[in-house]
């Protein structure tokens, strides 16, 4: 074997050609090693697609490093030494290529970085420049804040990017946040644009064949799988959103549709978080999409909010709060996830798209994960480590920097407000404005109480009477309360005993 002098380490979510590590390497006299791991494949029963997501860009782009000149070590899954672990893959080549340094981009989750970090070897970490806000810079932000709101950090990014900005400092438009004019509900008979679609080659075909024998046991469907596995597939999927999606992603952002899966939305998450696109790039794509008339302001506006906004606010407390912010649970909830979440088999119509398409696709949009799977469990009370799990296995974009600050704190409240300043709780009502799920459904929508009865609206009262002593002094809910105040004592009682019954047929195991 020849030796190498250093070691850079690339992760299955790092397939980026301008990581800050390259500069700090050299291709003549250095290697990249890039390992498929059994254990990175089951710390959680990932969808199918995930693993044949990540394996096949892997495999690309250990192809396209090749190409442009960079010894690249490749450990499949299937060989004959493969340690199963990063670490193990980690000090096994260190070892074999007896490099003097191993360098690495900063992990995005807590947990591998802990492994990594105690593999015995000194590392080399550079900073992930695939966000705009560094760690140090958001953990500089947030000192001294005594709350931490998604709103002021985004209007400060917008002032450091410049993005959607005038000369003057104030917000292109002149508000900073048009979130009221993403909540349209779809006119009937509006259909999303065609779907963008990506033929497998011979590489992915045969990971897709690795997947199916060696994971044939996590839940979701390998059928159908259709997502880019290069730079240049993720470009033309993004190329097709700014064609044919931006300029009605703003109107339809919450809207949500039988048989649509993807309405408005890029569905570029996946490709994103794993690094086949470049985050600036698409904040300077929409922003001039803006500026030369081809999409409205309350379109770019809501994709940069997200990207600027959410996703790098979101990243910024993962990393403050972790450890500990995954153990937190303010409401105290233990109730197991319903089998349902696993197999899309319920009687409740939104319940059954949202979950049967993310087992299909790896994918549901915003609203689905919050309003919909997310409120369920919500008003179920389901624990908060049960539900996260599940969306960190099922979604092709979810790990676990992104994942757990969406579903522990934004979906189900339960670091007690830290990230979000209000539960999204609703009822049936709000899914029936959003959707075209009710009327299909073999729930009422506009019943609460009795067999019929959709369970959202009796649960949803269950949950804000149960929780009284920690959200009835949340001023964002005071109407509420006031309504469940003038309810008649006997409606009261009514619903109470519906989501009783509703919760036992759950904790006997029934599916609703
Ligand atoms: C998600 C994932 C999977 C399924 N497999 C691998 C793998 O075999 N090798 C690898 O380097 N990374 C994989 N990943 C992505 C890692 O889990 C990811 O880097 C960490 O979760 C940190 O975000
Ligand atoms: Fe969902 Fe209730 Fe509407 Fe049925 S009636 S689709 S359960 S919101």
């Amino acid at each position: 074997m020849t030796p190498a002098r250093r070691l850079g380490v690339l992760l299955g979510d790092q397939l980026s050609f301008d990581l800050s590590l390259f500069d700090a390497l050299d291709p003549t006299q250095d290697a990249l090693l890039l390992a498929e791991v059994m254990d990175e494949a089951t710390y959680v029963a990932h969808h199918p697609q995930k693993i044949a997501l990540i394996f096949s860009a892997m495999r690309h782009f250990a192809q396209a490093l090749g190409e442009r000149g960079w010894r690249v070590i490749y450990v499949r899954l299937d060989d004959a030494d493969n340690s199963g672990s990063l670490p193990g893959e980690l000090l096994r080549w260190a070892e074999r290529l007896g490099v003097e340094q191993v360098h690495l981009t900063e992990c995005g989750e807590w947990r591998l970085q802990e492994a990594l970090n105690q593999c015995g070897r000194p590392l080399v970490w550079h900073e992930d420049r695939r966000f705009f806000c560094s760690r140090q810079r958001f953990a500089a932000w947030a000192s001294g804040r005594r709350q931490l709101r998604m709103e002021n950090f985004y209007r400060d990014m917008r002032k450091r990017t410049g993005l959607l900005m005038e000369f003057d400092g104030s917000p292109v438009g002149g508000t900073w946040n048009l979130d009221q004019d993403n909540r349209k509900a779809l006119p009937k008979g509006l259909r999303g644009p065609f779907a963008a679609s990506f033929a497998a080659d011979d590489l992915t075909r045969e990971v897709l064949q690795l997947v199916e024998q060696r994971f044939a046991g996590h839940y979701g469907s390998l059928e159908g799988f259709d997502y880019p596995v290069t730079h240049a597939e993720a470009q033309a999927l993004w190329q097709h959103f700014l064609d044919f999606g931006l300029a009605a992603f703003g109107d339809y952002q919450d809207a949500m549709a039988q048989g649509e899966p993807y309405l408005f939305h890029a569905r570029i998450s996946a490709a994103l978080n794993i690094g086949l696109l470049d985050v600036r790039q698409l904040c300077a794509d929409v922003e001039q999409a803006y500026r030369e008339g081809r999409a409205p302001l309350n379109a770019a506006e809501g994709f940069i909010r997200q990207l600027i906004g959410w996703r790098e606010y979101v990243r910024g407390i993962y990393w403050l709060r972790m450890p500990e912010y995954a153990e937190l649970n303010a409401f105290g909830n233990r109730r197991a996830l319903p089998e349902f979440y696993w197999t899309g088999d319920t009687s409740m119509r939104c319940m059954a798209q949202a979950i049967g398409q993310s087992l299909e696709l790896g994918y549901a949009h915003h609203i689905q994960r919050l309003m919909v799977t997310g409120n369920f469990a919500l008003l179920a009370g389901i624990a908060p480590k049960a539900i996260c799990e599940w969306y960190l296995a099922i979604y092709l974009d979810a790990f676990d920097w992104v994942e757990l600050p969406n579903t522990l704190g934004m979906v189900m409240h339960a670091d007690g407000g830290y990230l979000g300043s209000k539960p999204y709780c609703a009822s049936g009502r709000y899914i029936q404005r959003m959707s075209d799920y009710c009327g299909d459904c073999a729930y009422r929508v506009d019943q609460a109480v009795g067999e019929q009865a959709c369970p959202f609206n009796a649960l949803y009262w269950h949950f804000l009477r149960r929780h009284r002593d920690r959200l009835g002094t949340n001023p964002r809910l005071a109407m509420v309360y006031r309504n469940l105040d003038r309810m008649d004592e006997e409606r009261r009682e009514a619903l109470w005993q519906r989501g009783e019954d509703l919760l036992a047929r759950l904790d006997a195991g029934q599916a609703l």
